[in-house]
């Protein structure tokens, strides 16, 4: 059975079970879709050679010259010229008249729009506001220790001569743990401003040289590659390397696709080693990736939302994506109990500001509430000016809680937790911090009790480590793949739970923080370690196999402390937790880094390993099988499971062509094996299969895993449209009306005010291209006439963007859109298409969080026009939604999953 309505995730740290049905009454009407740049797009340019008799001309001024001379009115946003990386141009066109004489120019290669990605969010922050306490240990260390880089610092290698780019928000390179200056032999020594501090993504970029930080995530990210020691006894993984602050975000908002296109390829012109970024992957940095450059990028924070969440392609085969690791260590204050209890530990680098001896108020006396403190307080509240309140995590935000709480005059409080997994909350200048869900029952028993227990919170001394509970163990937030073309993605596992760096100076120098935004510049700076230590081998081939060399030489991640339990699987943990220290030193190497068995449709059980040895004499290893757990990712419905995603133990069945090999010195030798699904698993429930192919050398020193992950079912079978109630309480899709009612009937609009119709769908599963059009009055789908018949959609933007994320929203889709019947796509069965009202390409399941966390899609049809805009002509219509399904052929109908809408009839005045 599952919970009927949405669970309210709000920057996916609440993890509640809290489940009242979203009223539809009370939806926001508003746009659906990524956000786009209003008249920009991104283009890409054939090089000078495809041009023919033109080659004399670079592939810009080509473009220009034809832009003019079509008269079209248009203005430059930005030039990309990294030769084998990108050629293009973003742009501004007026109208889509300009737009069509954009596409028609014969070098255009493809065109995108111009997509804003939002600042990026770390999943919980704690800000030290100065150093008050003269006890804190050097805990600081604990990643190090878990990955092998104290070893490595131990050894003198500290990354010397890498240089390493990191683009985000920029760096307060002033800090003095970041060297103190920007420029030529100054830790920050390259980089730019693309930005300037005003840029929100909908403005203009003002470019200048100091690529200062103001927002901090660049700073706290810098810290982890390469902070110099500093008073809270900490260093970046690599402090001696080069760091390049690539700004690509102002102080708010977000940043476009053609910013970070630019960073990119600048980064990659001024000859950075390893870029570090965020945002979501796209081709450009998967052909930095391919040029021998490593490009460490962000596996998401959605891990709330369960399975198959990891969406886009563009997970950029290349790189190295990197998923988040629990830090062994904590660093915590603690409150005194007047009765003599143990003392409460509450998670804070710095004591709260509570003085003298205060009591206990619990917002509630149910220690299992799921929203406490969400909604206004009761009037029977008391003034709780006097008490530390206690509130419940889960269902809304923690300032949320405490501004309620405040509302009856709270001014401190404690938040106990909801799950194992440690938190560090920020509730801005409000005084609270998070215990464990243990400490918090027992002090609300003791305030049901009325024992008038009182806390104290020592303003010094009170600081020390503790072991974190869920050390060692993959993050809550962090994300869950596969995705769904099933390449191996997240690639590896960094520390990136609780981690202590620097902060920008004016926003308090020190900061923890949390998020896979965490994780990746720690493997930028390991792997500008594993550059150093390698460098003498040869520095092209060590770029090269990185990935491979950090996913055959980590640690598997479990799933739990409990021993016995199944490892974490590898849709969320990757190959596991990386030990850089093994990745410089082994002398052996597998190849391949990573098996993809792909899903039962498209198997590929067999495989071949390679097994080198670079030791002085030969070397006997032996083979073996570690399966990771089998995960149940969907209900019966096929709706997600939350985290944590279950596991079971119906493993692969694995064989070996050999249990042991013999590898000469200096020689390679190889061994297949064979993968099998798991047989007793429900395939409607998509079970993700994952564990390792074991490599061990017989004197024990060096043990090498082989990641393998596979799909127990076939791809094309998961539906893609809701069509339950499970989301808003009545079945999906639907059209609302003006009143806010789904129309179960039809229905005419006028189109004055607000009188027009709102389409409302939800994705179960992602899909490769999703279009919306108008159809007939007429238009009924059988699933017979689905199946049936064969039509001539357009397959164009399906060949073009194959693996291709740039064009995956580029010339093919916007073909269709610009010219929608140039090649027979004016029909769908034998059903005439009126016209196109939107279509997305390598669209990505939704959650089942509210609006703002993807919850839904919706497209206002208002103003009453097709996607081109020209006006949809008075008459009678369906909203039709057709979603490709994964794996499934863009030229049959059958692989589509289709809805289509009561009748809509369109009466202007
Ligand atoms: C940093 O290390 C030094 C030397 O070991 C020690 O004296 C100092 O107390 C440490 N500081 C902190 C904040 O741990
Ligand atoms: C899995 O198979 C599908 C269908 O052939 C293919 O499109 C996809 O690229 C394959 N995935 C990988 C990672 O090879
Ligand atoms: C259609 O919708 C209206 C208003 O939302 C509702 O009153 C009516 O019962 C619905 N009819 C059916 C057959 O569901
Ligand atoms: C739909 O079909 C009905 C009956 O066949 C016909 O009267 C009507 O004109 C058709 N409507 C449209 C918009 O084609
Ligand atoms: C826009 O799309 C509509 C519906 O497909 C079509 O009738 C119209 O000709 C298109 N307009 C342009 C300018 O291509
Ligand atoms: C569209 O329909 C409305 C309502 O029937 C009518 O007032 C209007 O004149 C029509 N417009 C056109 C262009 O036919
Ligand atoms: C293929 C490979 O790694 N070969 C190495 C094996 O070990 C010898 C001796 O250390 C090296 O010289 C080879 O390069």
């Amino acid at each position: 059975m599952h919970l009927r309505g949405a669970v309210l995730l709000t920057l996916g740290w609440s993890l509640g079970t809290a489940t009242a049905a979203v009223d539809i009454h009370s939806i926001k009407k508003g746009p659906a879709g990524p956000k786009v740049v209003p008249g920009a797009y991104i283009v890409e340019l054939d090089t000078p050679n495809a041009l023919g008799k033109r080659a004399s001309i670079s592939p810009h001024a080509a473009l220009y010259h034809d832009l003019n001379r079509r008269a079209a009115n248009w203005n430059l946003r930005k030039e990309y010229d990294a030769q084998d990386v990108f050629v293009g141009a973003a742009v501004n066109v007026a109208s889509d008249e300009d737009l069509v004489k954009l596409a028609s120019i014969s070098h255009v290669k493809s065109i995108s729009p111009v997509y804003l990605h939002p600042r990026p969010q770390p999943v919980k922050s704690h800000i030290v506001t100065g150093k008050h306490d003269d006890k804190l240990p050097p805990d600081t260390f604990s990643t190090h220790k878990m990955t092998g880089v104290d070893k490595l610092h131990a050894e003198g290698i500290y990354g010397k001569g890498i240089k390493v780019a990191v683009i985000d928000t920029g760096i307060d390179d002033l800090h003095p743990a970041l060297g103190g200056g920007f420029g030529k032999g100054s830790k920050v020594s390259f980089g730019t401003d693309l930005v300037g501090d005003a840029y929100t993504g909908a403005n203009a970029p003002v470019p200048d040289n100091d690529p200062m930080d103001c927002a901090g995530h660049g700073t706290h990210v810098a810290g982890i590659i390469g902070a110099s020691t500093n008073e809270y006894n900490f260093t970046g993984a690599a402090p001696s390397a080069d760091i390049g602050a690539y700004r690509v975000f102002g102080c708010e908002g977000s940043s476009g696709d053609d910013v970070i296109i630019a960073a990119l390829t600048q980064a990659y012109k001024d000859g950075a080693n390893i870029l570090s970024f965020e945002a979501p992957s796209s081709v450009v940095a998967s052909n930095i990736a391919a040029k021998g450059r490593i490009v460490t990028i962000a596996a998401g924070n959605d891990g709330a939302y369960g399975s198959f969440y990891a969406s886009s392609p563009g997970a950029g085969k290349e790189v190295i994506s990197v998923a988040s690791v629990e830090n062994t260590q904590l660093i915590v204050q603690t409150a005194i109990l007047s009765n003599g209890h143990a003392p409460v530990v509450y998670y804070s680098l710095t004591p709260l500001r509570i003085p003298g001896s205060l009591p206990i108020y619990a917002l509630s006396t149910d220690t299992t509430v799921a929203n406490d403190g969400c909604d206004p307080l009761p009037d029977s509240t008391p003034d709780l000016s006097g008490y530390v309140v206690l509130i419940r995590r889960g269902s809304c935000t923690f300032t949320q809680k405490v501004t309620n709480a405040a509302a009856k005059g709270a001014k401190y409080a404690l938040i106990y937790n909801n799950v194992a997994t440690p938190v560090t909350i920020d509730t801005g200048d409000f005084p609270a911090a998070a215990i464990s869900a243990e400490d918090g029952a027992y002090l609300v028993s003791e305030f049901v009790a009325k024992t008038g227990v009182t806390l104290t919170f020592p303003q010094t001394g009170g600081a020390s480590t503790v072991p974190n509970p869920q050390g060692g163990l993959m993050s809550s937030f962090s994300t869950y793949g596969p995705v769904n073309d099933l390449v191996f993605k997240p690639s590896v596992a960094a520390p990136g739970g609780n981690i202590l760096s620097t902060w920008p100076r004016n926003l308090g120098s020190y900061a923890v923080l949390s998020g896979t935004s965490m994780a990746t510049p720690f493997v930028a700076g390991s792997s500008a370690l594993l550059l150093e230590a390698t460098a003498k081998q040869n520095s092209a081939l060590a770029s090269l196999g990185a990935r491979y060399r950090f996913e055959t030489t980590g640690s598997p991640v479990p799933s739990s402390q409990t021993e016995g339990d199944p490892l974490q699987t590898l849709a969320q943990a990757g190959a596991g937790l990386v030990n850089v220290y093994n990745a410089v030193h082994y002398t052996t190497s597998v190849t391949p880094g990573e098996l993809i068995l792909n899903d039962t449709a498209h198997a590929r059980p067999v495989q071949v390993i390679t097994v080198k040895n670079k030791s002085k004499k030969p070397q006997t290893y032996t083979i073996s099988h570690i399966p990771a757990g089998t995960t149940a990712s969907f209900d019966s419905d096929q709706q997600a499971i939350h985290y944590p995603v279950p596991l079971n133990t119906n493993y692969a069945k694995v064989s070996f062509s050999r249990k042991s090999l013999v590898v000469p010195a200096g020689g390679q030798a190889t061994f297949s094996t064979t993968i099998l699904p798991p047989s007793r698993v429900d395939p409607k429930v998509l079970p993700v299969y994952s564990g390792f192919i074991r490599v061990v050398r017989k004197d024990g020193l060096e043990m090498l895993n082989v990641p393998y992950l596979g799909v127990a079912a076939k791809m094309k079978n998961m539906k893609i449209i809701d069509r339950t109630d499970y989301y808003f309480g009545v079945p999906l899709p639907f059209v609302l009306d003006s009143a806010g009612n789904p129309q179960n009937a039809s229905r005419t609009y006028t189109f004055q005010g607000n009188d027009y119709p709102t389409l409302f769908f939800r994705l179960l599963a992602g899909s490769p291209v999703v279009h919306v059009d108008l159809v007939g009055a007429n238009t009924t789908l059988s699933t017979r006439s689905l199946s049936q018949s064969l039509v001539s959609l357009s397959t164009r933007s399906i060949e073009v963007s194959k693996d291709d994320s740039l064009s995956k929203r580029g010339l093919g889709g916007f073909w269709d859109w610009l010219f929608p019947h140039h090649s027979g796509s004016g029909t769908f069965g034998k059903v005439p298409i009126a016209g196109q009202i939107a279509e997305w390409d390598y669209v990505g399941r939704n959650s089942d969080g509210d609006a703002q966390n993807n919850g839904y899609n919706a497209i206002e049809i208002n103003p009453p026009t097709f996607a081109n805009g020209t006006a949809i002509p008075n008459g009678s219509y369906k909203l039709l939604i057709r979603a490709l399904k994964v794996t499934g052929d863009p030229k049959s109908q059958a692989d589509y999953d289709s809805w289509t809408s009561p009748l809509i009839t369109v009466a202007k005045p």
